[in-house]
């Protein structure tokens, strides 16, 4: 590509449900999750994409094994600090954006830190926020300065979802995302309008909006899935989180004029139909109101 090509076109690392620590006391298949994630890291710094989005369940349970999240933070440690500077600005509050969390920063502005790829997560199902002070893995992650956390709700009556706003040259991306919440509460949330996403004001027709979920897509019930018509149709592409199985080339939803990707879980949690298809993450460029997602096998 181009140089100025390259200086407008926003590259993004996506990648959902790398179920860290699933089957960890398999002697043979005990490491998988983590040699997974490891290729995905590897891949986001051959690319050098601007950051790595992670769309819930980075972790299995929700309270990892020690040797799993030490192998975690090892990695992230290893791969995401260092010298290569950011090169997309941040133009929304991080004060707001991340108020849910002890260092409402993203770890990249963070003078004490050199990070050279940034990790943004939702958090999934398997580690979702529970317990005293309602914390999960990924705020143990962020406190640490190893990934920005956001999409954390803390009011179960009404949700707000602002974005994060990003800027690369021309091309300004409005990131929105939402971590897991029980599917039937969720459904009725969207039928009584209590979830709202709010848009830049400024220029509104000029961002690209992204928006990253964990929720059931597929119909199990009436109500314990999300239908894709209940999400806001100003949005150009959905990241699909916390289904498994790869459906990662973008779908077009012709109702709401948005795409959907799912790039399913990066390791195989089951021998079931859906999950035993190759495995992906995908490469996400995104430029102007354009966009490309190519997919790389995991
Ligand atoms: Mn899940």
């Amino acid at each position: 590509m181009p140089g100025s090509e390259n200086d407008n076109t926003l590259k993004i690392l996506v990648a959902t449900d790398n179920h860290l620590g699933y089957g960890e006391k398999d002697q043979i298949r005990g490491n998988d999750s983590l040699v997974t994630f490891e290729e995905i890291l590897e891949n986001a710094k051959k690319h050098e994409v601007d950051f790595i989005l992670l769309g819930g369940d980075l972790f299995h349970e929700n309270k990892p094994p020690r040797r799993i999240l030490h192998g975690c933070i090892a990695l992230l440690r290893t791969y995401c600090m260092g010298e290569k500077p950011v090169q997309f600005e941040y133009l929304s509050d991080q004060s707001l954006d991340f108020k849910h969390c002890q260092f409402p920063t993203l770890n990249y502005e963070d003078p004490n830190l050199n990070i050279s790829i940034p990790v943004f997560s939702i958090h999934g199902n398997h580690d979702d926020p529970t317990g005293q002070g309602n914390l999960c893995s990924l705020d143990l992650l962020h406190s640490a300065g190893l990934v920005n956390y956001f999409g954390k709700t803390t009011n179960l009556e009404k949700i707000e979802i602002s974005p994060l706003l990003l800027q690369k040259g021309s091309t300004k991306l409005a990131l929105y995302g939402m971590g897991s919440i029980r599917d039937e509460r969720l459904h009725r949330m969207f039928v009584h309008k209590n979830v709202t996403m709010l848009r830049p004001r400024e220029e509104k027709e000029d961002w690209f909006n992204l928006f990253v979920i964990h929720q059931n897509r597929s119909k199990h019930s009436a109500t314990s899935h999300i239908p894709e018509q209940f999400l806001d149709d100003f949005l150009d592409l959905v990241i699909w989180g916390h289904e498994h199985e790869c459906r990662i080339e973008p779908e077009w939803n012709g109702t709401q004029n948005f795409y959907v990707s799912q790039p399913g879980s990066s390791v195989a949690t089951s021998l079931c139909e859906g999950e035993a298809g190759k495995k992906h993450v995908g490469l996400l460029q995104i430029r102007g109101k354009d966009f490309k997602m190519t997919k790389i096998p995991a």
